[in-house]
Order: C-alpha cells, then sequence, then structure tokens
C-alpha cells in the first residue's frame, strides 16, 4: 500500500515535470526502506533524511497534497513552497530532509543525545555518499559511546550522481562501520526495531537500485 502511494507519487512528477521548478530526486527503487520505516517506526521517533527522501516522508505518515505543493512551489506547500523537494521539513512529524550531502548527520546524533531518555529513537537515513562525509564516523564513535537510540540507514544504490562506488570507496561501508562496535543490519524494519527494544545504536546498509535518473529538473527533461 505505502509501496504503491510512492510509486504513484514519484510518477506523478514524472509527469508534470515541466511545471516543476525545484531540483528533484525520485526515489523509485528505493521503497524497500521506506516500508520498513512505515511499518515499523512511530509519528513521535525522529526521521533525518537528505536530498532523495520523498518516500521517507510519506512513510512517516507526512501529508501527500502538502509536498505535491511544496515541489508545485505553491504557498499552501509544507515549507511554503521554499524548500522544493530537497530540504523539506515537518515538525509535527518530526521529520527533516537536507539536500547537503551529510548535512543532518550530526544533528541527528544530537537529536538522539537529547531524547535518550525518552521512548522515542532517531533514524538518519543517508546515501552511499553520505558515508565519505567525515561528520559520519565522528557520530559513530559518539553514538556508541553514549549508547544512543539511533538507527543508520545508508540505501547504497552504489552511485554518487554518476560516480560509481568502486570508483569511490576502497572498502564496503559495513565492513567499515563493524570496527566501531555497532551492531549491523541490511534489513532495516529489523534494525529499527532492535534498537527500538535495546536502545542502543545500530547500523544498516540496504543494497538498492535506483530506477530512474540521479536528478530531474524542468531544464533537464531529458534525464527522465
Ligand atoms: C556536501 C555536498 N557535496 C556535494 C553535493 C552534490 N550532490 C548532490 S546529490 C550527490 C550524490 C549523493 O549520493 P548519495 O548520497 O549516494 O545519494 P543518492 O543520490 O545516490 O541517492 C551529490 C554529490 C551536495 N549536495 N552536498
Ligand atoms: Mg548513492
Amino acid at each position: 500500500m505505502i509501496r504503491k502511494k510512492i510509486i504513484n507519487f514519484e510518477k506523478k512528477i514524472q509527469k508534470n515535470l515541466k511545471d516543476i521548478f525545484c531540483p528533484v530526486h525520485l526515489s523509485l527503487g528505493h521503497e524497500e526502506v521506506a516500508e520498513d520505516i512505515y511499518h515499523s517506526l512511530s509519528k513521535s521517533d525522529w526521521l533525518y533524511s537528505y536530498h532523495r527522501n520523498h518516500h521517507h516522508y510519506l512513510a512517516k505518515g507526512g501529508s501527500e497534497k502538502k509536498l505535491w505543493d511544496e515541489i508545485m512551489g505553491k504557498k499552501t506547500g509544507l515549507n511554503k513552497g521554499f524548500a522544493g523537494s530537497q530540504s523539506i521539513t515537518d515538525k509535527s512529524i518530526n521529520f527533516h530532509a537536507s539536500a547537503i550531502v551529510g548535512g543532518l548527520i550530526g544533528v541527528a546524533a544530537g537529536t538522539s543525545y537529547a531524547i535518550k531518555n525518552s521512548k522515542n529513537i532517531v533514524v538518519c537515513c543517508i546515501g552511499d555518499a553520505g558515508v565519505e562525509q567525515g561528520v559520519f564516523w565522528e557520530s559513530l564513535n559518539f553514538v556508541k559511546l553514549y549508547k544512543l537510540p539511533i538507527v543508520y540507514i545508508c540505501e547504497n544504490n552504489g552511485k554518487s550522481v554518476d560516480a560509481k562506488i568502486k570508483e569511490r570507496q576502497a572498502v564496503g561501508i559495513s565492513q567499515r562501520v563493524k570496527p566501531f562496535g555497532l551492531k549491523v543490519f541490511s534489513n532495516a524494519k529489523k534494525a529499527i526495531l532492535y534498537c527500538k527494544k535495546n536502545r542502543k545504536p545500530v547500523f544498516c546498509e540496504v543494497k538498492v537500485k535506483l530506477k530512474c535518473a540521479h536528478i530531474n529538473m524542468s531544464t533537464m527533461t531529458e534525464l527522465v
């Protein structure tokens, strides 16, 4: 159900691209993580996302209409049409996304510190390029040291724009995370449920295949 909702939403964007004036990163092919978030995360948990975020937002219980209006640049949009597709925020469901690669990794760690003694957890979704930011590795150390309730979910689609992962990274992502002492998963639902139960930091790498162009813009329609 949520999978279909996400796919339909993204396809509607593809159809209306000539009327959209912000850069858009579609999540076609990344639905698995969204489905797991939908089934395991509650509204009061925190979800930090990145430039490819529509699937996360809808799975968290976000408003399809407000997201659509935001992407269309309308005043009725989630962030009054100022954020576009990438840097959306919805305080009512503890959801934030950033266009800056790795931009919210440290914020997510800080949030998990702040809510440590609550019932909630933090999920921080990143792409495979997110781990190329130093703050990712600093945050792993921090959340492990303070035993914080956070799940880092890396959606590894093997690409950063057009650069293949094998040309950018010498060693596998999960392999590099393991020495930090975090339990490592390959299924997001299992990772979230483990974190909820044990209130410990965990990492999850999900291998996905992006089924669309990296980016869509009305001035770059040939990429659709
Ligand atoms: C700090 C920073 N550097 C570069 C960019 C340009 N940029 C936008 S998307 C992207 C690729 C990100 O790849 P990944 O995190 O794997 O996510 P994907 O697009 O593959 O889902 C880059 C380099 C950026 N937004 N922020
Ligand atoms: Mg990628």
